[in-house]
This record gives C-alpha cells, sequence and structure tokens, in this order.
C-alpha cells in the first residue's frame, strides 16, 4: 500500500435496533480522522456498513413479524441515512446482505479450509446471543438464577452443537510476536496490554460456525453450518474493496487497511481473531485498531438494553450536526469513556463554539465589513504582540499532526481551541477599534493577523466541525486545495491583501 493511501472503518452496525449516541460516536471519530487524512494530502477510503446476519439479527427480524432481509432493507436505511444527518464522509456503506460480500467470506473459508486451519468438532459452552460471542467458564457469573457474561453483562446461553473451529490455539505465539513488531496495532496502549495479556493467558480454538439457526452465509460445502458471524463481519473490511479479486485497483490500494476504529467491547475481536484470521489466510493483518472508549450516561454504558439512550438524530436536530461532532470529539478523552448530558453539550456549545471560535470569526469579520469595506492589507511592520501571537500559535501547532496520526483527538482540540482563545484575547488587548482614525496601518495588521488565525483554526477544526469552518473558509475566499493541514504550520495561508465576504453568524448561544 503506498502510504499516501488511507483505509479507515466504522465498525459495521447491527441493525438489531435504532442507531444510538454509541454508533454516532464511532462513526464521527472515524469521520474525522478520514476528514483530516484527506486535508493532508491522502488518498482516502472510508467505510461503513451494516452487519445483518446471525441469531441476534434473526430474533429481531422475528419479533418485527418480519421476513430478516425485509427487516435488514429497514433497519440498514435507517442506518445508512444517519451517515447523512451525521455529515459522514464515508466512500461506501456495505451490507453484509451482498453478494460481493458473500463471495469475499467463502473465499476467506476456503483459504483457511486449504491452510489447515479449521476442523470439525462438538461446541459445548457458553454464547451470549447479544455479543455474539463465546465466552470461558470463568467469564460466567450467576444473578437470580440466570447467567451472565463478566465481561459484557449480557445474559448467555449453554449451547453444543456440532461446530467447524479454527485452530487459534495454535496462533497465540504468533500472535505475540506480531504484537512485538507492530508496537501500535492496538492504541491506546492500555488497550494494548489488556489484549496481549489476554492472549498470554492461553488460546482456545474458536468456534467458528452454528447450527441451530439459519440466517447467515452458509460453509460452502456443509450447508446445514452457518459461518460464525464474526467472521463474516470482519471480512466486511475486505469484501468492500473487492477481496477476493486481489488485483483489482482497490484492493491492490488499500490492503492492509490502516486503521479499524471500534468501541473497546469488541477489541478481542478486532485485535485478536481478525489477525488470526488473516495470517492463517496468507493475508496482511490491518495497520492498526484504536479502541475507543464507552459513551455514558451517568456511570453507565449507553445501550438499548439499558433504556438510557440520548438518540442522535433528535441532538441533531435540535442543536446541529457540528456542534454535536465537536461535542463528542472533545468530550470523550483519547480512548477513554466519557459521560455525555445535555447540560454539558449546551455548555460546551456556548463556551467554546459561540463564545470563542464562533465570537472570534463574528467579531473580526463584522468589524472589516462595516469598517473597512471587506478589505485588508497588511504591511510589514510587526508588533511585540503580533510576534508574541505569532510564536504561540506556532508552538501549539507544533504536535497537532502527531496528535492527529495517533489518534489523540482531545489534545489536538485542547490546543487548537488555545489558539483561538488566545487570538481573542489579542484582539482584546490590542483593541483595533481605537485605531481607526488615528493608526489605520496598525489596525489593518492587527484584522490581518486575526484573519490569518481564524484561517489556520478553520481548517484544523474542519475535519471536526465542518460546515461550520466551510462557511469561514469560503468567506475567506480560501480554495479547497489550500485547505491543507500542512499549511497551518506555514507562515501564511491567506495573501497580504484580501478581501472577504459578508458571514452570518455561525453559531447560536444557548440560554
Ligand atoms: O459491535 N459507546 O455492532 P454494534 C461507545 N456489528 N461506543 C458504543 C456504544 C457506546 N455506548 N455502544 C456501542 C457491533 N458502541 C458489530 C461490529 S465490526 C466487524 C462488527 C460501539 O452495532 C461499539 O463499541 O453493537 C461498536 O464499536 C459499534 O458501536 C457498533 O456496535
Amino acid at each position: 500500500m503506498n502510504p499516501n493511501n488511507f483505509y479507515i472503518t466504522t465498525p459495521i452496525y447491527y441493525p438489531s435496533g435504532q442507531p444510538h449516541m454509541g454508533h454516532a460516536y464511532s462513526s464521527i471519530l472515524a469521520d474525522v480522522f478520514a476528514r483530516f487524512q484527506r486535508n493532508s494530502n491522502s488518498n482516502v477510503f472510508f467505510l461503513t456498513g451494516t452487519d445483518e446476519h446471525g441469531l441476534k439479527i434473526q430474533k429481531a427480524a422475528e419479533k418485527s413479524k418480519l421476513e430478516p432481509l425485509i427487516y435488514c432493507n429497514n433497519i440498514s436505511k435507517v442506518f445508512k441515512d444517519l451517515t447523512k444527518k451525521l455529515n459522514l464522509s464515508n466512500d461506501d456503506f456495505i451490507r453484509t446482505t451482498e453478494k460481493r460480500h458473500h463471495l469475499a467470506v467463502h473465499d476467506l473459508w476456503n483459504r483457511l479450509i486449504k491452510s489447515g486451519d479449521i476442523y470439525l468438532s462438538k461446541y459445548k459452552g457458553w454464547y451470549s446471543v447479544s455479543d455474539e460471542a463465546y465466552y470461558n467458564n470463568d467469564e460466567i457469573v450467576e444473578k437470580n438464577g440466570k447467567k451472565f457474561s463478566t465481561f459484557s453483562g449480557s445474559l448467555v446461553e449453554w449451547v453444543e452443537e456440532e461446530s467447524f473451529f479454527f485452530k487459534l490455539s495454535s496462533w497465540e505465539r504468533k500472535l505475540l510476536s506480531f504484537y512485538d513488531e507492530n508496537k501500535k496495532f492496538i492504541l491506546p496502549l492500555s488497550r494494548r496490554n489488556e489484549v496481549i495479556n489476554f492472549v498470554k493467558n492461553g488460546l482456545k480454538d474458536l468456534s467458528i460456525s452454528r447450527t441451530s439457526f439459519t440466517w447467515g452465509i452458509k460453509v460452502p460445502e456443509n450447508e446445514t453450518h452457518i459461518i460464525y458471524v464474526w467472521l463474516d463481519a470482519l471480512t466486511n473490511y475486505l469484501s468492500a474493496i473487492n477481496f477476493p479479486n486481489t488485483k483489482d485497483k482497490l484492493y491492490k490500494n488499500f490492503w492492509p487497511a490502516s486503521v479499524h476504529v471500534i468501541g473497546k467491547d469488541i477489541l478481542r475481536f478486532h485485535a485478536i481473531y481478525w489477525p488470526a484470521f488473516l495470517l492463517a489466510s496468507g493475508l496482511k493483518p490491518p495497520s492498526r485498531v484504536f479502541g475507543h472508549g464507552w459513551i455514558l450516561s451517568g456511570d453507565e454504558k449507553m445501550s438499548k438494553s439499558k433504556g438510557n439512550i440520548l438518540n442522535p438524530v433528535e441532538i441533531v436536530e435540535k442543536y446541529g450536526i457540528d456542534e454535536l461532532r465537536y461535542y463528542l470529539m472533545k468530550e470523550v478523552a483519547h480512548g477513554s469513556d466519557g459521560s455525555i448530558s445535555l447540560k454539558s453539550l449546551e455548555n460546551c456549545i456556548n463556551s467554546d463554539l459561540a463564545n470563542n471560535y464562533g465570537n472570534l470569526c463574528q467579531r473580526i469579520f463584522s468589524f472589516i465589513r462595516n469598517n473597512c469595506d471587506n478589505k485588508v492589507s497588511k504591511n510589514k511592520n510587526l508588533s511585540n504582540a503580533d510576534k508574541n501571537l505569532i510564536n504561540q500559535t506556532s508552538k501549539l501547532c507544533k504536535n497537532l499532526i502527531n496528535d492527529m496520526e495517533n489518534q489523540n483527538l482531545n489534545t489536538y482540540i485542547k490546543s487548537v481551541i488555545d489558539i483561538s482563545f488566545l487570538t481573542n484575547k489579542y484582539i482584546n488587548d490590542e483593541e483595533p477599534w481605537k485605531l481607526k482614525d488615528n493608526d489605520v496601518d496598525k489596525m489593518n495588521n492587527i484584522l490581518h493577523l486575526s484573519l490569518e488565525q481564524i484561517a489556520k483554526i478553520s481548517i484544523m477544526l474542519n475535519p471536526i466541525i465542518p460546515l461550520a469552518t466551510s462557511k469561514v473558509l469560503n468567506a475567506l475566499n480560501i480554495k479547497s486545495n489550500l485547505n491543507n493541514l500542512f499549511l497551518v504550520e506555514s507562515k501564511s495561508v491567506i495573501s497580504d491583501n484580501i478581501k472577504i465576504k459578508n458571514l452570518d453568524i455561525l453559531f447560536k448561544k444557548i440560554s
């Protein structure tokens, strides 16, 4: 893969219920990284979609009294519509019920048969339908006569059935060396340690087919078996880039994937099973798995089964999409859980978007419109205050690219918001409005530097709040090829003599 090609994925979502804020968070996070890479000269392929097979979906369809495929068509559409509402820039939306996916799953299965990694036996153990996961005896706890997974808290049931197994146990040492050779395969580092410890404790062979239900992809040449939904689902990352045609341009450009963005609850599947399946099939594992934390409501994970869902569509309709995107990206710290509430969303909109970045843009644009006929020219005599602001900004910019490349979004946002804060302070201290009758040159320099700062801040925030920043960049007449993150470290983005357009209010303060 060419280093300028960047393949990023979200998890593909179960259409077992309506989308919630956890889904929105995963998707927006991946979208921000995708947009960041596009604005840093990369050729990006960004994928999302729906994971439509397995017992969980079969049961959800039965509950709705619909054929599984009709049920999936309906809910998958809701998730596809959500990509528009969240302003995601995905290049494709894959459904695991599509033929292209079916072909890829069969090809992967056949590769595993060929390599001798699959055998037929009987599975006896615990299974959680809601997680579509097998659990060991030591991961089960009993409450009120029912058994639950200690890992996820989900209800488990005892399963005994004929099953094909993948020889996961034989991949233990090879996985450990893979993690060792690829130190940034799992980020954040705390997650990497979690996975390494789990593998060191010993891996059991994995059941990869089920015989007690029918909704899924059948095992080639043994149609009583349905391929385990996780082996099926993980393969979506390959089917979307036209695997098994390994000569296809998309596949050649984009495999191995650059980063799978996922929630920490599905780390085991992505960081253990997935690289093992791929290595066994003679394919390269992805370069990175980024396991984000959970969106909490109070202290609990926000989920359908817990009934504590904030509906992302309602929030977007009430507050706006940039507002939600910014809040989620700022509020949930790098890889940790984040507790969200309407109150803190409103505070965040007011403090960072309306009072800080929004106010900075509004006050400068309206001053220039009212006093300078929308034109500003820079001259050479920089004051100490100008130089100070330029130096402070360039210090804060230094680590930005590195922060983004390591998925360290909170530090990134904090630095950008600090730059906006410093610029507002500079304007307060320099008081350009007092200079319009006695020192127009100095006033012009202050306004020009302010516009320069606004341009840079807007470029930096563009992956996070694309709508508002595009309005500002357009009002500054900055062409899309200049919306490039590498430019923010350079001296100037705007020309010395600049004519701007009017700018409407970006963010309304919530009272
Ligand atoms: O796991 N906070 O689908 P899914 C943050 N189909 N993230 C959350 C969350 C929360 N409260 N709740 C869910 C699946 N998520 C599989 C993926 S990929 C080959 C197959 C995240 O719809 C969760 O961690 O249950 C996961 O990353 C994503 O939403 C999809 O969850």
